[in-house]
């Protein structure tokens, strides 16, 4: 443990109020944070247990568990319920609720009272999806690609599809939200280019939030529709068409992908700051390369579509735009590198976090270009392939910068930390899991297995059998967390900042009060004004004593770290 001598507030948020009340009525940005959290965690182990039974039946080359049809379920259930209703949420509904406000010196969120809506129409969407599991399932898969979901599917898509739109009113209504407080409610002298650079990326992912997701609202209602009343929008028999409807799903869904990551590539950012004590290297690029990443992301759609009769000058448009896309990705990653390099890093729970995205996030990337090249995606459309590069992006990358997030701000949140060593042994237990998991994947889907199937030819099991063993270490990894955060909340060592990281959010006591801030702060430096050297580098052992942050702007020490 880090800091000794730090004791708890004697008030702060979660103890100014008492009773069901006054977290079911909150306007506090943070109390809507951690509702969220809750909400988000519940669905993630529906999702994960899902992904459980998906890994079992795929043990063997034959259909032992489940037959078809529960298998179709069982997959559908586990990407629309980890999809729409866990990552899509996951770090801004929940992180960026909680710290958008404190990171940029305001009392709360622009429309504190839309934000409490927000979380009652996810929880309503999400309650129209538990309905579709406790029913009977849908089995679509999360995509619902037509005329299947409109026309044969013999399942619940009209409620499963009202929970995805419900739960998109809730992404757009956050994603207005924060875009009119980034810009209004920011404390004097925060200037756009002193934002920290996980407001850069909460500001890129809300553009997308707000633009893309009525498109999947839209497509959503028709499907319903379609379904219910046979008008001929997406069914050739009735003269309408099945590719509108990939083109409409994929002109969010694409958007989407970023919705999930960018705000994780937010997170590292400030981690990879905050653990090598230092500013981010080309801290402007990366600032803005989330917003060319917010714009590329609208502009690709296409390359889900290549083998769907598309015209081979529209493919080939769409291959070089995706190409495009890698761009600012890169910067980022050398940027992060680059930061790296020479610093003295301390390889707490939350850096080994970020550090394993980086690895994962760039070999999810770059087998992203393989896909983009038409060639190589008619041979590797709809095979195992696809399965593990979204994988390695969406849980590799999105959901290992949830998890060092988590772990960073936790004791921000509840002013107690987690146990340091547990920490650090999950994020190793979900490296290894999750890449014993995903790896195979990329070999046995070049080599032909088809995704969707229950039953596979026989020469494919000794990598099934790899992924499913790696899944339940992955397991494992994330059920530690659950546990030792849960406990942390009564026995962890009290801490205020134990990274003695900088930051407006660590300038107020942790947990935070009320209304975030004692006085009105003012910002005169930008963001990670660290000086060049922890004064005591022992933070390695995690020995050091004292040391709290200094506010930004209060001293004039650390302008040499601006020489990176
Ligand atoms: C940065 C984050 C990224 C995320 C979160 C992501 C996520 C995904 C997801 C979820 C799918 C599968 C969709 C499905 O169910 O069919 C997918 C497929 C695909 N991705 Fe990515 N991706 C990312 C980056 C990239 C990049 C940089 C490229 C190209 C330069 C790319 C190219 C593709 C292509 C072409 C497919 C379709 C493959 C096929 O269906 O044959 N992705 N991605
Ligand atoms: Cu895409």
């Amino acid at each position: 443990m880090i800091e000794e001598n730090v004791s708890l507030p004697r008030i702060h948020y979660l103890n100014s109020h008492y009773g069901w009340k006054s977290w079911l009525f909150t306007t506090d940005h943070k109390r809507i944070g951690l509702l969220y959290m809750v909400s988000i965690t519940l669905m993630f182990f529906l999702g994960g247990f899902f992904a459980l039974l998906i890994r079992l039946e795929l043990l063997t080359p034959q259909a032992d568990l489940f037959n078809a049809d529960t298998y179709n379920k069982f997959f559908t259930l586990h990407g629309v319920i980890l999809i729409f209703f866990f990552l899509v949420p996951s770090i801004p509904a929940t992180l960026g609720n909680f710290l958008i406000p404190l990171m940029i010196g305001a009392k709360d969120v622009a429309f504190p009272k839309l934000n409490l809506l927000s979380w009652y129409i996810f929880v309503i969407g999400s309650l129209f999806t538990l309905w579709v599991v406790a029913v009977g399932g849908i089995d679509t898969g999360w995509t619902f690609y037509t005329p299947y979901s409109t026309t044969f599917a013999n399942t619940h898509v009209i409620a499963a599809t009202l929970g995805v739109f419900f739960t998109g009113f809730s992404s757009i209504l956050t994603g207005l939200n924060f875009i009119v407080t980034i810009h209004k409610m920011r404390a004097p002298g925060l200037t756009w280019f002193r934002l920290p650079l996980f407001i850069w990326s909460l500001y890129a992912t809300s553009i997308i939030q707000v633009l893309a997701t009525p498109v999947l609202g839209i497509t959503m209602v028709l499907v319903a529709v379609e379904r219910f009343a046979r008008v001929g929008i997406f069914d050739p028999a009735l003269g309408g068409d099945p590719v509108l409807f990939q083109h409409m799903f994929w002109f969010y869904s694409h958007p989407a992908v970023y919705i999930m990551i960018l705000p994780s590539l937010g997170v590292v950012s400030e981690l990879i700051s905050a653990f090598t004590w230092k500013r981010v290297f080309g801290y402007k690029f990366v600032a803005v390369s989330s917003l060319m990443i917010a714009i590329f992301s609208f502009i690709v759609w296409g390359h889900h579509m290549y083998v769907s009769s598309m015209s081979i000058y529209a493919g080939m448009l769409f291959s070089i735009l995706s190409y495009l896309v890698a761009v600012p990705s890169a910067v980022k990653v050398f940027n992060w590198t680059a930061t790296l390099y020479k610093g003295s890093v301390s390889y707490d729970t939350p850096m080994l976090y970020a550090l394993g995205f980086i690895g994962l996030f760039t070999i999810g990337g770059l087998t992203g270009l393989f896909l983009a090249s038409m060639g190589l995606d008619r041979h590797l459309h709809d095979t195992y392939f696809v399965i593990a590069h979204f994988h390695l992006i969406m849980v590799g990358g999105a959901v290992m910068g949830y998890f060092g997030g988590l772990h960073y701000w936790w004791p921000k949140m509840f002013g107690r930390m987690y146990p340091e060593w547990w920490g650090r042994l999950s994020a190793l237990i979900v490296f290894v899991g999750f890449n014993l998991s995903f790896f195979p994947q990329f070999i046995i889907g070049y080599l032909g297995m088809p995704r969707r199937y229950h039953v596979y030819a026989p020469e494919f099991q000794v990598l099934n059998v790899m992924s499913t063993a790696g899944s339940s270490i992955l397991g494992v990894g994330y059920v530690l967390p659950l546990i030792y955060f849960i406990w942390s909340l009564r026995y962890g060592k009290v801490a205020a900042n134990p990274w003695r990281a900088k930051g407006l959010e660590w300038t107020t006591t942790s947990p935070p009060p009320p209304e975030n801030f004692f006085e009105q702060p003012i910002v005169t430096e930008e963001a990670y004004n660290y000086p060049v050297r922890p004064a005591q580098p022992t933070r390695h052992t995690g020995k050091l004593t004292g040391g709290l942050a200094q506010p930004v702007g209060t001293t004039g020490k650390g302008r040499e770290a601006e020489v990176v």
